[in-house]
Order: structure tokens, then C-alpha cells, then sequence
């Protein structure tokens, strides 16, 4: 039985787990750089190990580092979070090498999902529906043409060792096919060191919708519905839901028994993500296995009522599922928006800084997974995640109204962040509507970026028509006061026109 667990990971995520792993009498290890050494997740272990410098690639990066902590523990398992190495084949293997139960899927079931080429192929060989286009890398400019020619524009050029949208070009037009492939490899080249791409079929302003997924060593694999996360910013998941606003009960059940037998196909162990694109009719088509815990598990959790870092830690210490796929019901829906530390306004850019004052929503139906408190410096070394609000309510209504009303209690200063753009989302028709695909934030920039100088120039006119009531009440008091002393002097002097309201 796992006894002591080291979270390779920092911020929001790793004080997630360690809470978990505190419930269940799990030691908790943390690992941290030295621009963490005041961070919060350090504070909350267990026991805690410098691991280095502070950029990832010296510190939480580091497979070496990060073994060498947990042979100095003595932790029998490491869970590595999302990001950094949570699907590092490499690491899952040393982990294996070193006697460590690596909390997570196997090395070759992280390679092959992390291969997309052989994803695709994995997924068609079990007839999960896949987007049309091509199983193989794509070895030649006259082979991509061919291609082209069978499946028709526009297409999708990525790269096999991409994901997330890396390594990924659109075509639209016949001249720039050419181009687009040779960009598209030279990226992958530089990024990833592998520059196989293969091509897709483009799919018009598609749905993101990704299901949850649960596998353990007994060969159990069970689904736990999906999760709407067609809401992104370059390709940066930005507000998820669950259950999704497209789905059926009929295309719930046809994508769920597909992501089983995706997972199914591979024996899957552990908690997986597999992501599908969902277009306009409702067609669904395979996109990419993450092989790791998701930033947006919590609104599953919530909705499915399950501790999902639990059952990882479970199935990594052999047992069975805790459920049956009959024993798995949605109840209410939930939101979850990630609060970024950088400024909306400014093109995004990361905030990094002094935390002066924080307030976290609390009430009924309220989680924030955090990280940050008053005094703490968030670091520019990382991604600036300050923390992820999550609400519950029965209806996607009640949850959208009790969504406005946390983001209306969060404050932060000292740093700039998204809450002010997260809320103009809660307030877009479209969105309110649940009438939204991946086309979303650019479909809506005027309300939710100009909508802001507008919404300025209200407050503004706002601030001088209160004025002009004001002056107006001081005029109208004068004029009353000259009246009361019956002197027509003072009355006519007192008597100026109504002040104009713009
Ligand atoms: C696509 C697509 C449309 N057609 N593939 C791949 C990585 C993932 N983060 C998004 N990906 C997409 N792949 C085909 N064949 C649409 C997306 C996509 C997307 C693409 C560009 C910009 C934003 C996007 C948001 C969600 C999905």
C-alpha cells in the first residue's frame, strides 16, 4: 500500500492532491525551486525538498531531481500532476526502473497516445471514429498533394509529437499547401525534435467536448460523461462546463461507449481524457488521449460526486473502480473558470507579483482549487494560474447566476487578472445561451474586449450624470432657500436652468 506520495508538480495542483492524499493518511512529499520556497504547496506537505533553480527545466522538469527526492523520502509513489512531466513516457519508465509506482499510465500506453499518428491508428483499428484524413506520416510534398486532392480543403497539417495545438497549420488554399507543410514540420522539428505531421480533414467551428475517463489493473474501464471545453483563447481551455449545452442523451451514450473502448483498446490504467471534436450535426470524431489528470477534473468531481485523485491513488495501489458505469449519474451543473494572473487588457500578458490583498468566494455550491495568500509573490518562471473557481447549482442557469456572483466576490490586488473578461463571458448572450463552439471568444470580441471602453464610457457618463444630479439637487435647494426668504432678488438670482445631462 502507498504510504507516502511525492507530488512532482507545484501550485494549485499539487496542494489538490496533497489534500487528497492527507484524507486518506498518505504522507505527502513537496518538491520545490527556489522561486518557490515561500509557495503554499511547500507549506502544506508533509515534508518538503529543494529540487534547484527556479525554470522548470532546472528544477520540475528534471527526472534526476526529482527521483533523487523520492528515493531521499522514501515516497512509494509519485503523482506528477498535469503539465511538467505528467506525460513523460520517460519518466513513467524511470519511476518503474527506480521500484516508484509512477501514479499514472504506463511509459508505452503515454508514448503511444503521445504519438498522435499512432493515436489516430490505435483509434481507428477500434473503430472510434477519427477525422478523415491520413494514418501515416506524411513523407513527401507529392504524397501531402495527393492527399489534399482525395479529402479536399481546407485541411489540418500537425504534427505527430504535437497536441494542444502545436505543430498545427490550417490550409485553405491550394497555394499554400506546400508552405504550410514545411512550416508545420520545422515547427514540430524545433519543438518536439520529430517532425512527422500527418493531415485532417478541417472541421468547420467544431465543439471541444472531452470525456473523463477511468480505467484500474482488473481490466475496468468505466466513462464519467463529458466535459464542454469549446471556450479557449489559443488553444488555452479558459471556462469548462459539464454536462455540455450540445449534448443528447443518445450522443452521450455513442461518445461515452466510444472513449471506453478507446481506453479499452490500449488498457488504459488510471484517469484519462479522451477529446473529441463535435461538429454542427452533431458528428463526433476522435482527437487526442491526455493520459493525465486535467485542470478541469474538479467540475467532473462535483458533478459525478468522486474524488478523482482518490481513485488514481486507488487504482495505483491495485483495487478495483469504486463504480460501475451504472453507478454513474450526473447531478446539477457546474462551471469551472481559471483565474490567470495577467491582464486581459494588455494582450494577456502574465502579471506576475505582490498579492496585496486576497478574497475568495465562498458560499453555497463554491470551490476555489488556489495556491495564492496575501504577501505570497507569484513567480514569472510558470504558468500564471492563481487559481480555479468552480460552481455547482441544479440547473446551468442557477450555476451560470452563482458563477457571476463568485467572480463578483473575488478579489485580488497587486496583480492584474482575467476575473473582470470571465465575467463579460458569464454575461454573453451566446454563452448565456449555451450556443457556442471554439469559434466562441473570437465570434464575441467586441463584447467582451471593446465592450470594456464602452462599459467605461457608461461608468463615466454614469459618474457626470450623478454629478449633474447632484448640482441640480444644490441648485433646486438654493432656489428653495431664496423662495423661503421671499426676496425676488435672490429667487431670480437662484433660478439657473436645469443643468443639461449629457
Ligand atoms: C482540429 C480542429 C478542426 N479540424 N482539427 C487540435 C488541438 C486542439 N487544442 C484544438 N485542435 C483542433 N483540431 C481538425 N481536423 C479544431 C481544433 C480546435 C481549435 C483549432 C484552432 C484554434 C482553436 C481551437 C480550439 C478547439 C479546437
Amino acid at each position: 500500500m502507498i504510504k507516502k506520495v511525492l507530488i512532482a508538480n507545484r501550485g494549485e495542483i499539487a496542494v489538490r492532491v496533497m489534500r487528497s492524499c492527507r484524507e486518506m493518511g498518505i504522507i505527502s512529499v513537496a518538491v520545490f525551486s527556489e522561486a518557490d520556497r515561500a509557495s503554499l504547496h511547500v507549506r502544506y506537505a508533509d515534508e518538503a525538498y529543494f529540487i534547484g533553480p527556479s525554470p522548470s527545466n532546472e528544477s520540475y522538469l528534471c527526472i534526476d531531481k526529482i527521483i533523487d527526492a523520492a528515493k531521499k523520502s522514501s515516497a512509494g509513489a509519485i503523482h506528477p500532476g498535469y503539465g511538467f512531466l505528467s506525460e513523460n513516457a520517460e519518466f513513467s519508465k524511470r519511476c518503474k526502473k527506480e521500484g516508484i509506482i509512477f501514479i499514472g499510465p504506463s511509459a508505452d500506453v503515454i508514448s503511444v497516445m503521445g504519438d498522435k499518428i499512432s493515436a489516430r491508428q490505435t483509434m481507428i483499428n477500434s473503430g472510434v471514429p477519427v477525422v478523415p484524413g491520413t494514418k501515416e506520416n506524411i513523407t513527401s510534398e507529392k504524397k501531402l498533394l495527393s492527399v489534399v486532392k482525395e479529402i479536399g480543403l481546407p485541411v489540418m497539417i500537425k504534427a505527430s509529437a504535437g497536441g494542444g495545438g502545436k505543430g498545427m497549420r490550417l490550409v485553405k488554399n491550394e497555394k499554400d499547401i506546400i508552405s504550410s507543410l514545411r512550416a508545420a514540420k520545422s515547427e514540430a522539428k524545433a519543438a518536439f525534435g520529430n517532425d512527422d505531421v500527418y493531415i485532417e480533414k478541417y472541421i468547420e467551428s467544431p465543439h471541444h467536448i472531452e470525456f473523463q475517463i477511468l480505467g484500474d489493473t482488473h481490466g475496468n474501464v468505466i466513462h464519467l460523461c463529458e466535459r464542454e471545453c469549446s471556450v479557449q483563447r489559443r488553444h488555452q481551455k479558459v471556462v469548462e462546463e459539464t454536462p455540455s449545452p450540445l449534448m443528447t442523451p443518445e450522443l452521450r451514450e455513442n461518445m461515452g461507449k466510444d472513449a471506453v473502448s478507446a481506453a479499452k483498446a490500449v488498457k488504459y490504467v488510471g484517469a484519462g481524457t479522451i477529446e473529441f471534436l463535435v461538429d454542427d450535426k452533431l458528428n463526433y470524431y476522435f482527437l487526442e488521449m491526455n493520459t493525465r489528470l486535467q485542470v478541469e477534473h474538479p467540475i467532473t468531481e462535483r458533478v459525478i460526486g468522486i474524488d478523482l485523485v482518490k481513485e488514481q491513488i486507488n487504482i495505483a495501489n491495485g483495487k478495483k473502480l469504486s463504480r460501475k458505469q451504472n453507478d454513474i449519474h450526473q447531478n446539477g451543473h457546474a462551471f469551472e473558470c481559471r483565474i490567470y494572473a495577467e491582464d486581459p487588457e494588455n494582450n494577456f500578458m502574465p502579471s506576475p507579483g505582490l498579492i496585496k490583498h486576497i478574497r475568495e468566494p465562498l458560499g453555497l455550491g463554491v470551490r476555489t482549487d488556489g495556491y495564492v495568500y496575501e504577501g505570497y509573490n507569484i513567480p514569472l518562471f510558470y504558468d500564471p494560474l492563481i487559481s480555479k473557481l468552480i460552481v455547482w447549482a441544479k440547473t446551468r442557469e442557477e450555476s451560470i447566476a452563482r458563477m457571476k456572483r463568485a467572480l463578483h466576490e473575488y478579489k485580488i490586488t497587486g496583480v492584474k487578472t482575467s476575473i473582470k473578461f470571465l465575467k463579460k463571458i458569464f454575461e454573453t448572450p451566446d454563452f448565456v445561451k449555451g450556443k457556442y463552439d471554439t469559434h466562441f471568444i473570437q465570434n464575441n470580441d467586441e463584447f467582451l474586449f471593446l465592450g470594456d471602453d464602452c462599459n467605461q464610457t457608461c461608468r463615466d457618463m454614469a459618474i457626470i450624470t450623478a454629478y449633474m444630479d447632484y448640482l441640480n439637487k444644490i441648485n433646486e435647494i438654493n432656489i428653495e432657500h431664496a423662495s423661503v426668504n421671499k426676496n425676488e432678488k435672490w429667487k431670480n438670482y437662484g433660478r439657473r436652468k436645469n443643468l443639461q445631462r449629457l
